[in-house]
C-alpha cells in the first residue's frame, strides 16, 4: 500500500471540447458544454477530466497551436467559464487536467511574433532559427531533411522571408518549435504551469513532451521512406539529450509543490530504459506516459503513420505483456488508452464495427481496458461505442490539417490514378484523426443534440447517431443493450477490486495463440482470469488448461448463460467473446 496513489486509481476522461457539446449554437462545443455534462461523467465513474486545448488559438491544429497560454479562446468561452467549470468539478469530487502544449506555440503567439520580427529580437533565441543551405544549382534548401509531422510531403523547416532564415516547425508551419535550450523559455513554461495549478487545475497531459530537446547539430535523418524528399527525423529529437534534465526541472521547480497528476505524450520511443527514466517511481519526472505501441500496431514499421499494416492478437499480446511486466518489474506506471483525438475509433480499428458486432467489440475492448494495470483513460464517445466515419464520406468532410495534407500529397503523387486515390481514401477512413473528432452523439434530435437544430456543426455528425447515442444508453441499466451501462459497471468493478486490477500482478496465458488474448491478474489474496476472443470466429480454446476457474462472473454476451461455460479443458468462445472469471 505504500505504492498506492490517487492518480493510479483514477479514471481519466478526455474531452475534445470542439466536439463535446455546443451551448450557444455557434456549431462549436464549448466550456459551458463540459460543465453541463458533469453528471453524465460522474455517473459513468470518472474521477479526472482532461480537456484538450481551450487556450487562445488560431486553430490551425485544433488548439494544439496556442497563441496565449493564460487565456481562453472565445470559441470555447472565457476564463470565468473555466473557473466555474473547476468549481463544479470540485463540487463533485473530481479533478481537472489541462493540456500543456509547450514543444511549440502558435505562430500567432506574441513570443513568436517578436522572435520573427528581426534577428536582433530579444526573443530570437526562443525559437529555432537557422540559415538556409544551398544545393549545387544554387537553390535554397532547408537546414536538414526532416519531414513535417502533420504533412510529410513538406519540410519541417519554414522559410521566413523577412528575416532571411528558416525556423523549425515540426508539426505545421503554424506551430514553430520553442527553443528549450534557452533558460528564459523554460522559465516561461514554468510560469504557465503555476498559472493553471494556482487556478485549480490538478495536473497536465503534456503534448509531445519528449520532443522538447533536439540534437543541437540538427543532423540529416537517414532515408527510411524511399519515395519522400523529407524523412522522419525523430531519432534526432525524440528523447533528445537534455529531456530528462528539463523534466526534472519542471518537477523540482513546480510540480513537487503541488499534488498533481502528470502524463507525458511520448511518441516514437520504445526503449525500456528511456521509459523508466521518465516514469520510474524514483525518477522525479512524470507519473506516466502515453506509449504509442498499441495505436501504432497497424503502421508499416519505419514508414509514416498513414499506411495499413496487418497485425494479429499475438502482436497485441506482445505489447501488452511487455508494458505490463516492465512497469511491475521496474516500479514504473502505465497509462491505458486505445482512443484519443488522434486515433480512429477503437471498435472500428481492433474489432468489427458492423451493426451486428459493434457492441460486442465495444464491450470486449472495455473488458480489456478495465482489467489491466495502469491509469485508465476513456475518450469521449468510447463509453457509448462510437465508431469511425462511414466509407461514403468524401474528403470534404475531413477537417483535420493532417488529413487535408495527406489527401493533397496523394493527389500530387498519383494524379489521375483512381486505384491509388481510392486506396488513399480507404487509409483515411480507417485511420484519420477525424474519426475521433465527430461530435458526441447525445440523442436522436437534429445534429445528435450536439448543437441547436438551426446551426451547423463545425464537423459533420456521424450518420449513425439515431442508433448510437447517450440518451438511449444512459437510462438503460442492462449491460448488454447499453454499452454505457457496461462501462459503468466495469469501472465500478475495477475500483472495487483495485488490488487486483489496478495494482495486481500480470501474466499472459497461452501467449502463442493467434486469436485469443488471455491473462491472469492477481493480488495477495485474489486472482482473476480474463479471456478475450479477438476474432469474429468461434474458437475452441484449450488455453484454460489447468487453471480451474471456479466461476465466470462477467462477459460480453448475455450473462444468463455464464454458468454453463466450461471451467477447464476446452472452452468454446463465440465471435468477439470476452469473459472474466476467478
Ligand atoms: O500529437 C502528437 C503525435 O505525434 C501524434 O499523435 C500525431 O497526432 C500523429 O501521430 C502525427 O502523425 C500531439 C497532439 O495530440 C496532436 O493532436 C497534435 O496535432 C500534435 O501533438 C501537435 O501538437
Ligand atoms: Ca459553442
Amino acid at each position: 500500500t505504500d505504492k498506492h496513489r490517487w492518480w493510479k486509481e483514477a479514471v481519466v476522461y478526455q474531452v475534445y471540447p470542439a466536439s463535446f457539446l455546443d451551448t450557444n449554437g455557434d456549431g462549436w462545443g464549448d466550456v459551458p458544454g463540459i460543465t453541463a455534462k458533469l453528471d453524465h461523467l460522474k455517473t459513468l465513474g470518472v474521477d479526472v477530466i482532461w480537456v484538450s486545448p481551450i487556450y487562445k488559438s488560431p486553430q490551425a491544429d485544433m488548439g494544439y497551436d496556442i497563441a496565449d497560454y493564460e487565456d481562453i479562446d472565445p470559441i470555447y468561452g472565457t476564463l470565468a467559464d473555466v473557473d466555474y467549470l473547476i468549481k463544479e468539478i470540485k463540487k463533485r469530487d473530481m479533478k481537472l487536467v489541462m493540456d500543456l502544449v509547450v514543444n511549440h506555440t502558435s505562430d500567432q503567439h506574441d513570443w513568436f511574433i517578436d522572435s520573427r520580427s528581426s534577428k536582433e529580437s530579444s526573443k530570437r533565441d526562443w525559437y529555432i532559427w537557422k540559415p538556409a543551405k544551398y544545393d549545387k544549382d544554387g537553390n535554397r534548401q532547408p537546414p536538414n531533411n526532416w519531414a513535417q509531422i502533420l504533412g510529410e510531403a513538406n519540410s519541417a523547416w519554414t522559410w521566413d522571408e523577412k528575416s532571411g532564415e528558416y525556423y523549425l516547425s515540426l508539426f505545421t508551419p503554424e506551430q514553430p518549435d520553442l527553443n528549450w535550450e534557452s533558460p528564459a523559455v523554460r522559465e516561461a513554461v514554468h510560469h504557465v504551469l503555476r498559472f493553471w495549478l494556482d487556478r485549480g487545475a490538478s495536473g497536465f497531459r503534456m503534448d509531445v513532451i519528449n520532443l522538447i530537446s533536439k540534437v543541437q547539430s540538427f543532423p540529416d535523418a537517414e532515408t527510411t521512406v524511399p519515395n519522400n524528399k523529407y524523412q522522419p527525423g525523430h531519432k534526432h529529437f525524440a528523447n533528445g539529450p537534455r529531456l530528462h534534465e528539463f523534466l526534472k526541472d519542471i518537477n523540482r521547480e513546480v510540480l513537487s509543490k503541488y499534488d498533481t497528476i502528470t502524463v507525458g505524450e511520448m511518441p516514437f520511443v520504445r526503449d525500456e530504459d528511456e521509459i523508466i527514466r521518465v516514469v520510474g517511481a524514483e525518477s522525479g519526472e512524470l507519473n506516466m506516459i502515453f506509449a504509442f505501441d498499441i495505436v501504432d500496431i497497424d503502421n508499416v514499421p519505419g514508414d509514416f503513420k498513414y499506411t495499413l499494416y496487418p497485425w494479429d492478437a499475438r502482436d497485441l499480446k506482445r505489447i501488452v505483456n511487455r508494458l505490463q511486466r516492465l512497469m511491475l518489474e521496474r516500479d514504473g506506471w502505465n497509462s491505458l488508452f486505445i482512443e484519443n483525438h488522434d486515433q480512429p475509433r477503437s471498435i472500428s480499428r481492433y474489432t468489427d464495427d458492423s451493426d451486428q458486432w459493434r457492441d460486442y467489440g465495444a464491450r470486449l475492448l472495455c473488458l480489456m481496458q478495465t482489467t489491466l494495470a495502469g491509469t485508465l483513460y476513456v475518450y469521449q464517445g468510447e463509453e457509448i461505442g462510437m465508431r469511425n466515419v462511414p466509407e461514403s464520406w468524401g474528403k470534404e468532410e475531413y477537417k483535420d490539417i493532417e488529413s487535408i495534407n495527406f489527401f493533397k500529397k496523394y493527389e500530387q503523387m498519383y494524379p489521375g490514378d483512381e486505384e491509388k486515390l481510392a486506396y488513399g481514401r480507404k487509409i483515411m477512413q480507417r485511420k484519420a484523426r477525424d474519426n475521433a473528432r465527430t461530435p458526441v452523439q447525445w440523442d436522436t434530435s437534429a445534429h445528435a443534440g450536439f448543437t441547436s437544430a438551426s446551426s451547423t456543426p463545425w464537423m459533420r455528425v456521424n450518420d449513425d447517431y439515431k442508433d448510437i447515442n447517450v440518451a438511449r444508453q444512459f437510462s438503460d441499466p442492462n449491460v448488454i443493450t447499453s454499452v454505457f451501462a457496461f462501462w459503468k459497471r466495469a469501472l465500478a468493478n475495477r475500483k472495487q477490486h483495485k488490488d487486483i486490477f489496478v495494482y495486481g500482478d500480470f501474466g499472459l496465458i497461452d501467449a502463442e495463440h493467434e486469436k485469443v488474448v488471455a491473462y491472469k491478474r492477481w493480488s495477495a489474496d485474489e486472482a482473476v482470469v480474463v479471456v478475450l476472443n479477438l476474432s469474429g470466429k468461434e474458437i475452441e480454446w484449450k488455453g484454460i488448461g489447468s487453471l480451474k476457474v471456479k466461476k465466470w462472473w462477467a462477459g460480453n454476451y448475455d450473462e444468463k448463460d455464464l454458468g454453463e461455460k466450461a471451467k477447464e479443458g476446452t472452452i468454446v468462445l463465440r465471435p468477439w467473446e470476452g469473459l472474466i472469471g476467478g
